[in-house]
């Protein structure tokens, strides 16, 4: 194979020793090594894409890993990984032991921040830069952060907060007009107003010819006509609303130009003030399916790269909501035959209306559907004012995100007692994805609030029965906990399962040596431990909890009392989790001396792989519990 300009780049020092000229063939090696890489690997494909000439302009004009460069999100960064010392690992992307798909500070020293959730990079890069000026020293700080990103309420806070504290530091906002769909919100119209400035410079002149005749019209119209001009001017003068905000703007420029993008930065990076430069990208950028379908490449699973047909059955970001069963498929139809019904249903997401399987509802019941855009908190307080006003919200956001509107979910629905619904997808572990993303700390950050009803399914169907019951229930918030993917391994068919009580749990399998009381999915896992026990003569009795909070102690006792061992088990972080909760409830009601065992996420943060290998690793497979309370029942 002829020798490619990336073979000798093994940090952004060897970049600086190409030409400009040469930049774009660069760009191009890494496009293909990205493609190829994630086909196989799966990954956030077409943002990554996007972003290669912007990466490829920030590392020859920055002086990294000195000048520090905060990724936001972390998705698109692939091409900075390849530049900065990762491309011969590149193909371990995503894999148990391999590179993070995200920015990791534990892989590299370019890796400033770990993230993966959106709208952080400004306050960090903020405090880096207030950090450097407190040491008097002067290196560059740059945060990249995309166009739905930056309607988070953390960007937005932290933009107020640049304008205000005035430091050297340098926003470059990668607006492709699109989040994992097309960008929603007043500010993603603002940006699209930019750049689609032609048409605005044309209006722009018009209203300048208008105001050089003015003087015909005498001195009041003139006053009038400043004040309108001033006026204009917000609307006219491309980001007049970052200048407003204590910002200096510049762009747009085109953000898959090198060259734009190398001489733009250079001529910006002195200035000594906070600076936003507006850069625009094509999602996808140079492979046609990506660029055609942002949306499906956003995040997807292996693919062949010739047709860009997934050879998997699941995207990433929208896991499994194409295959036969899940449990997002499940929720998006029983909310649809539930809306159908119940006028008073409205739904909302954060961004992601796939991922959480409220795209075909979105189309059945525009008026009744929000996409907020990136603001977890926001779609929370909204949904309490909903229901406040009579309305029954059901408010779908995966686990890991709905982490940022704990306080909202604290002070606007719990302790108002609103009838909200809180469905949260992807709890427990998400695979790929990582520490940013698994949905470990759900059951613990909402196990604590009073009011709240917390519960999770063991498959579709039940699922299916406890949204229903949710929406029935009128006497405060509950929430709905369910992994990625299906249950189908386990799936016994529709109808089999007992009514929903509140506060009650269901007998799974009766036995007389061992009880067990798994949460949600991790029943079946306990019904197939059982099963490996009983051929070594251990019978397990196997609770479904049904119910986090209130959970159904009394049945739990019933069968502890005649077993004298239980075994909790749950795919949430051990402290504050349910097995902490069930102890705390039986210490009191049970004099008996019985051994309790919780089996659960250790406390600490779960690395990224594969979602079977990773429940294996940390014990929450059936054979692993099995071994488990056999060993318990040897000693
Ligand atoms: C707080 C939070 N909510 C939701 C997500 C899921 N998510 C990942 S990327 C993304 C879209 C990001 O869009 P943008 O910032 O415009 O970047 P692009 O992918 O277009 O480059 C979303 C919603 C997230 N990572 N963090």
């Amino acid at each position: 194979m002829a020798e490619r300009l990336l073979d000798n780049i093994n940090n952004p020092g060897d970049l600086k020793k190409l030409s400009v000229d040469e930049l774009p063939i660069l760009a191009q090696e890494i496009r293909e090594m990205i493609i190829n890489n994630v086909a196989f690997s799966g990954g956030h494909l077409a943002s990554s894409l996007g972003a290669v000439e912007l990466i490829i302009g920030i590392h020859y004009c920055l002086n990294a890993p000195e000048d520090i460069i905060i990724w936001d999100v972390g998705h698109q960064a692939y091409a900075h990984k390849i530049l900065t010392g990762r491309k011969d690992r590149f193909d371990t992307l995503r894999k148990i032991g391999g590179l993070s798909g995200f920015p990791n500070k534990y892989e590299s020293e370019y890796d400033v921040f770990t993230t993966g959730h959106g709208s952080t990079s400004i306050s960090t890069a903020l405090g880096m830069a207030a950090a450097r000026d407190l040491e008097q020293k002067n290196y560059k700080v740059v945060a990249v952060i995309g166009d739905a990103s930056l309607g988070g309420g953390m960007a937005l806070e932290a933009l107020n907060h640049a304008g205000h504290l005035h430091k050297d530091m340098l926003v470059i906002l990668n607006d492709n007009e699109m989040s994992i769909s097309k960008s929603v919100g007043a500010l993603s119209k603002y940006l699209n107003r930019i750049i689609t400035a032609p048409a605005y410079n044309k209006i722009r002149k018009d209203v300048e010819n208008l105001l050089s005749r003015v003087p015909r019209f005498g001195f009041r119209v003139i006053r009038s006509a400043r004040r309108l001009e001033e006026g204009l001017k917000n609307l006219l003068v491309p980001g007049m609303l970052f200048e407003e905000l204590g910002l200096r703007y510049f762009g747009p420029i085109d953000g898959n130009n090198i060259a734009a993008v190398i001489g733009t930065i250079k001529n910006i990076i002195n200035m000594n003030e906070p600076v936003l430069l507006h850069v625009v990208t094509k999602k996808g950028k140079g492979y046609s399916f990506a660029e055609k379908g942002p949306e499906k490449f956003h995040g997807i699973s292996s693919f062949n790269v010739n047709t860009g047909e997934k050879t998997a059955a699941a995207d990433i970001e929208k896991q499994d909501v194409e295959s036969e069963e899940s449990f997002t498929k499940a929720f998006g139809s029983k909310i649809i035959e539930m809306a159908e019904r119940d006028k008073k249903i409205v739904a909302i997401t954060a961004a992601m209306p796939e991922g959480t399987g409220l795209d075909k509802f979105a189309n059945l019941f525009p008026d009744r559907f929000f996409d907020v855009g990136m603001a977890e908190q926001h779609a929370v307080g909204f949904a309490a004012g909903l229901a406040r006003a009579g309305f029954k919200p059901v408010v779908a956001i995966y686990s890991t995100f709905l982490q940022r509107s704990y306080d909202q979910i604290l002070h606007d629905v719990c302790l108002q007692n609103l009838n909200v619904i809180l469905m949260l997808d992807r709890s427990g572990l998400v695979g790929e994805d990582g520490p940013t993303h698994h949905g470990a700390f759900d059951i613990s950050y909402i196990g604590h609030l009073p009011n709240i009803v917390s519960m999770a399914p063991k498959d579709e169907d039940e699922l299916k029965n406890m949204f229903e019951w949710a929406v029935s229930y009128d006497k405060g918030p509950v929430a709905i906990r369910y992994p990625r993917g299906s249950s189908y391994a386990f799936h016994t068919g529709s109808g089999n399962s007992a009514p929903i009580n509140l506060g009650k749990g269901e007998l799974l399998k009766q036995g007389k040596d061992v009880t067990i009381a798994g949460v949600g999915y991790m029943s079946n896992i306990a019904l197939e431990a059982a099963s490996f026990l009983m051929n070594e003569g251990i019978d397990c009795e196997v609770i479904n909890a049904r119910f986090i909070k209130p959970v159904d102690i009394d049945l739990i006792i019933e069968s502890v009392l005649k077993t004298e061992k239980l075994f909790t088990i749950e795919e949430g972080v051990i402290g504050g989790g349910f097995g902490s909760g069930v102890l705390e409830l039986i210490i009191d009601k049970v004099e008996k001396h019985i051994i309790i065992k919780n089996i659960a996420l250790p406390d600490r943060f779960i690395e990224h792989g594969d979602r079977q290998v990773l429940l294996d690793k940390y014990g929450l497979s059936s054979k692993k519990i099995a071994e488990a309370i056999k060993k318990e029942w040897q000693r």
